[in-house]
């Protein structure tokens, strides 16, 4: 599979060190590309990519490529997932999928139209933790899920390496609760309504910096969904997302230490569920650095089996559907059902 990521800046330094890691597995980036050729150079150098190119235009009219991965910011999105389905190369594109909703549609139907698959990189779902709560839910050890909480508050400086997140008019939920939000949906269902309050904690922000979702699944379950950049508390336990599921039968927890309690019949059990540092992931980001690895890796297996991605183009509608309910609730005090898209 020879492949080309664009897009060179903070986050793609982690795709670029998993599709490395991917080298044995038949995976190769044969070019790199970003608007700012010294970006493009110094990533192509560090990663012993061959080539590499400032135009995306040339970039597809010069290489013979089986899929593209976009790791730009998501204004860039529609345009160049729209390029590569012109090519007729399969697509990846880093999450939000776009600043709005029409934008997200447009791209769904040119991937069905083009008939060429489109993946979004929705990692969170990959986690290696949150794989384990899949795992448990999966064994039926809980029972069905009736109720959950999923948090990830931090006062970490995400701003040091994402400057541009004090200019987002979307900001909390947009960016990190999508993310909460599509684990909702992995984990108790599709949703039926949602209701959402928004704060703006700090003057810096133009955005919502804070988010408190209540969301009723079609299921008839119940889960609260928190985000904020916000909070100040000492440890911090940046980048985690903390789960709480309680089931007919038992309950899983997921805490701070990456420690999972899962309590099945009456009996609880303790099992250590954190991600292995990799030789380019460090603390306290190796969590999210290496789901990025684990999102690759998932995406090119479902494509090599000529099977759509788990975080398809479609699958995404979904997800971002709960984004735009969470912003019209919060807007209106009032809970909002999501557009159900069944492609
Ligand atoms: P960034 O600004 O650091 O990097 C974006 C890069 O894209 C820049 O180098 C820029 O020059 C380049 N670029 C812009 N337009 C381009 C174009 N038309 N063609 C080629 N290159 C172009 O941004 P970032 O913080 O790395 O964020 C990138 C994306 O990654 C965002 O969508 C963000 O939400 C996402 N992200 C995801 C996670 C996650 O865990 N999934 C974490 C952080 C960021
Ligand atoms: O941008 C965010 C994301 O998608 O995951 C973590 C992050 O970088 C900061 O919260």
């Amino acid at each position: 599979m020879r492949g080309a990521l664009i897009g060179c800046g903070f986050f793609a330094q982690n795709h670029l060190n998993a599709w490395r890691d991917m080298r044995t597995e038949g995976v190769e980036l044969v070019a790199v590309c970003d608007i700012d050729p010294a970006k493009a150079k110094a990533a192509a150098e560090a990663f012993g990519v061959p080539r590499y190119a400032s135009d995306p235009n040339a970039l597809f009219e010069t290489e013979r490529l089986d899929f593209v991965d976009i790791a730009t910011r998501m204004e860039t999105h529609h345009d160049l997932v729209l390029l590569a389905l012109r090519h007729g190369v399969r697509t990846i594109v880093q999450k939000p999928f776009a600043p709005d909703w029409q934008q997200c549609l447009a791209m769904v139907e040119a991937a069905r139209v083009a008939g060429v698959k489109l993946a979004v990189h929705e990692n969170f779902r990959f986690q290696a933790p949150m794989r384990k709560v899949r795992e448990v839910l999966a064994s039926g050890a809980i029972g069905a899920p009736t109720w959950a909480r999923l948090t990830f508050r931090t006062g970490f400086d995400v701003y040091k390496t994402q400057p541009y997140f004090h200019e987002e008019e979307k900001l909390a939920i947009l960016d990190v609760g999508i993310h909460v939000l599509d684990l909702a949906r992995v984990f108790m269902g599709e949703v039926r309504h949602l209701s959402c309050e928004t704060q703006h904690r700090n003057p810096l922000n133009v955005g919502e910096d804070t988010a408190t979702m209540l969301l009723r699944h079609v299921s008839g379950a119940v889960s609260l969904v928190e985000c904020t950049y916000e909070a100040r508390q000492i440890p911090d336990f940046f980048p985690q997302t903390l789960v709480t599921i309680e089931g007919e039968n038992g309950s899983i927890k997921v805490h701070e230490d990456f420690r999972m309690v899962v309590t099945s019949g009456g009996r609880a059990s303790e099992t250590y569920i954190g991600s292995p540092l990799l030789s380019w992931t460090q603390e306290p980001w190796h969590v999210a650095q290496e789901s990025v690895l684990l999102t690759q890796r998932t995406i090119m297996a479902a494509w090599s089996k000529d099977q759509e991605a788990e975080t398809s183009g479609a699958d995404n509608l979904n997800t971002y559907a709960l984004v735009d309910a969470a912003y019209a609730a919060a807007a209106s005090g009032r809970a909002v059902a999501p557009v159900a898209w069944k492609g």
